[in-house]
């Protein structure tokens, strides 16, 4: 590494219950530096089950005066909370490197997407909510009403530590809703900024609690009969019981889960886009996204040529403190998904027709006390376990199609759904894989991670379960509907 920036006291932790903010007394929750684990970037103690009931009992006591607030009230909230994110983007972005270990760049500008989030909910309240239906009676129009649905229960992952939470509550909120939120607490520091922005907005009592607790207490969220829907993101696994949880109850759901996302890069590709953008989507925030490029279906008239430049630009990235501006790519979010990530990579070398192309190993300079791993590339001769599993970590696999149609039936061969890529000028493949490829998202010549704040994001089959996340879209999990017959009694006589 080739800088250490100095280390500041670690900053205290709370939770947030009804209108107060809460030391916790149960277990230590130690949140440290992925780059540096001996560096503490914040400390606090997490709450239990009591600090649950409170916080649902302060949501339901809110709920009605929220729901009353006029749309454009609750919008301005949204709108100051978005300006003081945006005051703290650079520091809080260097808080969300130290604690997650993605780059400063990518902190800040994610503390800047959230702000984005935050200001298009507030707009909601300029954009028409609801509809009229004609009636094709006399005197009679058909209003469909889209009304706040109660208490939400939030929980999200490590890997966006402020965008996520930030693209399901101000969604919540926006719509006349309270939230009670889980985050992971590998990344507390930035959800207690986040729910900070909020209480410093203006947010009423009781409208929005942040519970930095376990697993237990989350699972308990998920099923506490004060919450009206869930949204999760997280794991498939994880998604998976939340889903059964919340089905066994017929409580409305939205899960954002796993991905296996590929890119297929066919004959007539602008190589030196693609490598770069299959760059991008594999090894940007370190691998760690539930978009991430994981996986390169290669045409074979090309793939010698985008192969050798894909791995002699994967060799040069340059991986290390996320503070340092030289950094392209930090460390995983902990060591034990560093071993994880490792592990796997050992593992698949063991099976036949798996090959090393660069990376795969630990470091052993500085970096090896650290949750760092190189970006991976491995070429696979034919199918295996890692062109199924999700690894979540820097590490891609690369097959050989023999012909285009041959890559893009390689990328719709998953049981996940969430993105894809496809390199090419051809409009006629462009078609075809918008038909073929049964993903909710699909870039054509760029990588197969990112999100805009005003557009529908989500997934099908193993990657995503409800409707869909982000721009108008959200109001479709946030809001119910009643349609409302209104007929004229004087038209009626
Ligand atoms: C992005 O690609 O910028 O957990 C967003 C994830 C996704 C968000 C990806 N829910 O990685």
């Amino acid at each position: 590494m080739t800088s250490s920036p100095t280390s500041a006291e670690p900053v205290p932790l709370r939770s947030r219950i009804g209108g107060a903010w809460v030391d916790g007394d149960g277990a230590d929750l130690v949140d440290r530096n992925p780059a540096r684990p001996d560096e503490v970037v914040a400390h606090g103690r997490l709450v239990g089950r009591a600090a649950l009931d409170d916080a649902v009992a302060a949501a339901a006591a809110a709920a009605p005066g929220w729901a009353a607030t006029p749309f454009p009230a609750r919008g301005a909230i949204l709108a100051r909370a978005a300006a003081i994110v945006d005051e703290h983007a650079e520091a809080w972005g260097a808080e969300l490197a130290r604690e997650e270990g993605k780059t400063r760049a990518e902190g800040v500008g994610e503390v800047r997407r959230a702000a984005d989030v935050l200001r298009f909910y507030a707009a909601e309240a300029q954009r028409p909510v609801g509809e009229v239906y004609a009636s094709p009676r006399p005197g009679e129009q058909i209003h469909v009403l889209h009304k706040p649905v109660g208490t939400i229960g939030v929980i999200t992952p490590f890997n966006f530590p402020i965008a996520i939470p930030a693209w399901k509550i101000a969604p919540a909120l926006a719509y006349g809703n309270p939230v009670v939120w889980k985050p992971s607490l590998d990344v507390p520091l930035l959800a207690m900024r986040l729910t900070e922005a909020l209480v410093g907005a203006g947010l009423p009592e009781g409208v929005l609690s942040l519970l930095l607790t376990d697993d237990g207490t989350a699972g308990a969220l998920v099923e506490h009969p004060g919450i009206a829907r869930v949204t999760f993101t997280g794991s498939t696994a994880v998604g998976r019981r939340v889903i059964a949880a919340c089905g066994a109850l017929a409580r409305p759901v939205q899960a954002e889960m796993g991905g296996k996302n590929a890119a297929a890069v066919l004959a007539d590709a602008e190589l030196g886009l693609a490598v770069g953008e299959v760059l991008a989507g594999a090894f940007r925030s370190t691998g760690q996204k539930c978009t991430a490029t994981s996986r390169v279906a290669v045409t074979e008239a090309v793939a010698d040529a985008f192969v050798a430049e894909l791995v002699r630009r994967a060799d040069a990235i340059t991986v290390g403190d996320p503070l340092d501006d030289a950094t392209w790519m930090g460390p995983l979010v902990s060591v034990a998904a560093r071993d994880r990530v490792l592990a796997s990579v050992a593992e698949a070398l063991k099976r036949p027709g798996v090959r090393l192309l660069c990376g795969g190993h630990p470091f052993e300079d500085d970096r090896g006390k650290g949750a760092f791993v190189p970006p991976t590339v491995l070429e696979l001769d034919g199918d295996d376990e890692l062109w199924r599993s999700e690894v979540f970590g820097p590490v891609l696999a690369v097959r050989r199609a023999p012909t285009d149609r041959a890559a893009l039936d390689l990328v719709d061969d998953s049981a996940y759904g969430l993105s894809a890529a496809v390199f090419t000028n051809r409009l006629d493949a462009v078609e075809e894989a918008a038909q073929l490829i049964d993903v909710g998202v699909l870039h054509v010549n760029s990588e197969t991670a990112g999100a805009d704040p005003h557009v529908p994001f989500g997934g099908g089959k193993a990657s995503g379960f409800g409707p869909k996340e982000q721009g108008r879209a959200a109001r479709e999990f946030f809001t119910a509907t009643t349609t409302v017959y209104l007929r004229s009694a004087v038209a009626a006589r």
